[in-house]
Order: structure tokens, then C-alpha cells, then sequence
């Protein structure tokens, strides 16, 4: 384990600031970081370097940033116990990532799926270096902070391993240095799917208007997106590992982790109902998730100072804790220490 805070073992986490966050991002990573809070001590950033591994618009990418703090906080992180923090404002995460590219063997990060899966999107002479090196600042950002836990959506799970093997290389070549860290798993919505496409991750850089539910949605927007997903041609509310129902089991799978019901009470309650009926449910949940969230959003925004100062307390108390972790790391590597 760690180094321990207040007693408490540590928890990293974060979410790039590549568009608007979704429901996906909320049940797969939010609904958890804020659950973890009272008794872990946690760490949670936004991750801007990692969301430069596609193209930004400058402005944009600075308005993105800003607006992921205020959802962290409007989702229930409270900056009294939770650390807030921007990647970029702490140079360890760029300087400890370089020295972790050099040890990750290239067949370890060819292999990565969320690496085939956008590369294979795009012109094999196109594709940025930083997307291929992703999964080393990824490491970074959890090894600096001695991290315990991750908690993060099924589709990190392999970014984890990825940062085990290679803490446990550095940890082999150069003497203990760092916490091999765990993932954490929600138990309903690690994998929430497109409402368009219930075959492919809900994913808040793809374009189609029918997607995914924005946090940010107008209330409106939301409830129609979710009464036009798409479902199939049976009957049965049940939940189900078919393909073909995948669409029919993300309703549920989004009705449950926000309901925190058990599968088998959410079968019965919606047994001998359609699918309309399934669809105003679901609606009905993720309007009242969201409809505080915004308020405290649209609060926290016009609250002048406030989000930077939280991001300004953040960096102080990360960088303290990052700043040591790279000064042992070059240590251990033979970097002259300057005089
Ligand atoms: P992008 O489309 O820009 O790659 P993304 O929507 O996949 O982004 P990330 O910033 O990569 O979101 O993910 C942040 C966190 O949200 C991670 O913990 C990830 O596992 C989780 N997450 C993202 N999408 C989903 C989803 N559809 N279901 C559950 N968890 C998700
Ligand atoms: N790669 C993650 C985002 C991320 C992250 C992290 C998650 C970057 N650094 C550290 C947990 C811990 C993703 O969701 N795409």
C-alpha cells in the first residue's frame, strides 16, 4: 500500500476534457469518485494532456477544462475532501510520462484497444505519436500519486494492467519506487452504450446527434434522446448479453446504476410493461440526476473566483505529492540532481 493520508489509502482518477462528459462518464466514473470520497483520499484531475491526443480548438480545449471541474463538483465531489486539479498545471505528469515512454516496450502499447480502436479510425500516416504513448501518462498520473485505487469505466481496465506491468518494471530495474495500484469497477454502468448504436461505448467525442446523453443537455433534449434510442422488434424487459437486445439492456443497465436496484427487482417491476413505459423510467432517472447537477453548475459557474481557487488549493496539494514522487523517480534512474 501507499504512503497514507489521514489514515487513508489513495484514490486516482480523471476524465479528458475532449468534449461535453456524458451519462457514460457519470456512471462509469463520477458516480464513484463521489461514493469513494469520505473514505479514501482522493485525487481527481482533468486530464487536458491526454485530451491533446486529438486535435482541440485552443479555446475550446481551455473552456472544456473549466467546465469538467465545475461537473467534478457539481456531481458531488466536495473540494473540502477531494482534491481538484488540471493535469498541465503540474509539469510532473509530462516529465515522469517521458521517462515511462522510454521503458514501455512498444508491443505492450500496440496492443492496446482503445489505441486500435481511435488509430484505426484514422490514415496510419496520420496518427499522432501521443496516442500510441497515451497509456504511459495515463501511468504517470496514477504512479505519481502512489495511487491504491482507480476508479474508471471497464473500457481502463487495460490502461490499469498496463501501468502495473510497467510500475512492476521500474519497481524490478531501479528498486521499489512505486504503488502497483488497482481498478475499480462500478458495479451498473462500467459500459454504458451508445442510445443510437447499443453496440458501441456511449463515447462524448462521437458526433451523432442521438448518441449520448450530455450532462449539459437541456432537460428536453435529454428525455427525447432516451425515448428514440433504439431497442429491438421482442417484448421482454429483461436484461441480456444478446446483441441483438443490447439496446433494451443499456436502458436497464442505465436504470440500474442510477436506481442502485437489483436486476431481478427491475425485471419484475417492469414485467408485462413495453418498452415506452421502459424508456419514460429511464428518462424520468437521468432527468433527475441531471436537473440538480445543472443547478449547481450554472451556480458554481457564476460564482466568481470560486472554481479557480478550488484548481488553485488542487495543484498546491498535488504538486507537493507529485513533485517528490519524479525527484525519486529520476533519483532512481541516475539523474544528476541539480546543485
Ligand atoms: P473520448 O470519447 O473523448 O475518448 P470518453 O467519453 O470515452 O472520451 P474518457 O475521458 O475517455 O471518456 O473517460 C473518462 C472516464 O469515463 C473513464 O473512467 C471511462 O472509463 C469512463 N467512461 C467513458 N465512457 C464510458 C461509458 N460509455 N460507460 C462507462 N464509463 C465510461
Ligand atoms: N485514460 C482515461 C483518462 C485518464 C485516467 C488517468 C483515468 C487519464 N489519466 C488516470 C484514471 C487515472 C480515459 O478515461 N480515457
Amino acid at each position: 500500500m501507499s504512503e497514507v493520508s489521514n489514515g487513508k489509502p489513495r484514490v486516482l482518477s480523471g476524465i479528458q476534457p475532449s468534449g461535453n462528459l456524458t451519462i457514460g462518464n457519470y456512471l462509469g466514473a463520477l458516480k464513484q469518485w463521489v461514493e469513494v470520497q469520505r473514505d479514501y483520499d482522493c485525487f481527481y484531475c482533468v486530464v487536458d494532456l491526454h485530451a491533446i491526443t486529438a486535435a482541440q480548438d485552443p479555446e475550446e480545449l481551455r473552456q472544456k477544462t473549466r467546465e469538467s471541474a465545475a461537473i467534478y463538483i457539481a456531481s458531488g465531489i466536495d473540494p473540502e475532501l477531494s482534491t481538484i486539479f488540471v493535469q498541465s498545471h503540474i509539469p510532473a505528469h509530462s516529465e515522469l510520462a517521458w521517462m515511462l515512454t522510454c521503458m514501455a516496450p512498444l508491443g505492450w502499447l500496440n496492443r492496446m484497444t482503445q489505441f486500435k480502436d481511435k488509430a484505426g479510425k484514422q490514415a496510419q500516416e496520420s496518427i499522432g505519436a501521443g496516442l500510441l504513448n497515451y497509456p504511459s501518462l495515463m501511468a504517470a498520473d496514477i504512479l505519481l500519486y502512489h495511487a491504491d485505487l482507480v476508479p474508471v469505466g471497464d473500457d481502463q481496465n487495460q490502461h490499469l494492467e498496463f501501468t502495473r506491468d510497467l510500475a512492476q518494471r521500474f519497481n524490478h530495474r531501479y528498486g521499489e519506487t512505486f504503488t502497483l495500484p488497482s481498478v475499480m469497477n462500478p458495479q451498473a454502468g462500467a459500459r454504458i452504450m451508445g442510445l443510437d448504436r447499443p453496440t458501441a461505448k456511449m463515447s462524448k467525442s462521437d458526433e451523432s446527434e442521438h448518441h449520448a446523453v450530455y450532462l449539459l443537455d437541456d432537460l428536453t433534449r435529454a428525455r427525447k434522446k432516451i425515448m428514440r434510442a433504439v431497442t429491438d422488434s421482442q417484448r421482454e424487459i429483461r436484461f441480456s448479453d444478446d446483441a441483438e437486445r443490447a439496446g433494451v439492456n443499456n436502458l436497464l443497465t442505465i436504470y440500474q446504476a442510477i436506481t442502485n436496484k437489483r436486476p431481478d427487482e427491475i425485471e419484475a417491476h417492469f414485467a408485462g410493461k413495453g418498452y415506452g413505459d421502459l424508456k419514460r423510467a429511464v428518462a424520468d432517472c437521468v432527468v433527475d440526476t441531471l436537473e440538480p447537477l445543472q443547478a449547481r453548475y450554472n451556480e458554481l459557474m457564476n460564482e466568481d473566483g470560486y472554481l479557480d481557487s478550488v484548481l488553485k488549493i488542487g495543484r498546491e496539494k498535488a504538486a507537493a505529492i507529485a513533485e517528490a514522487t519524479l525527484k525519486l523517480a529520476q533519483d532512481r534512474m541516475g539523474f544528476l540532481a541539480p546543485s
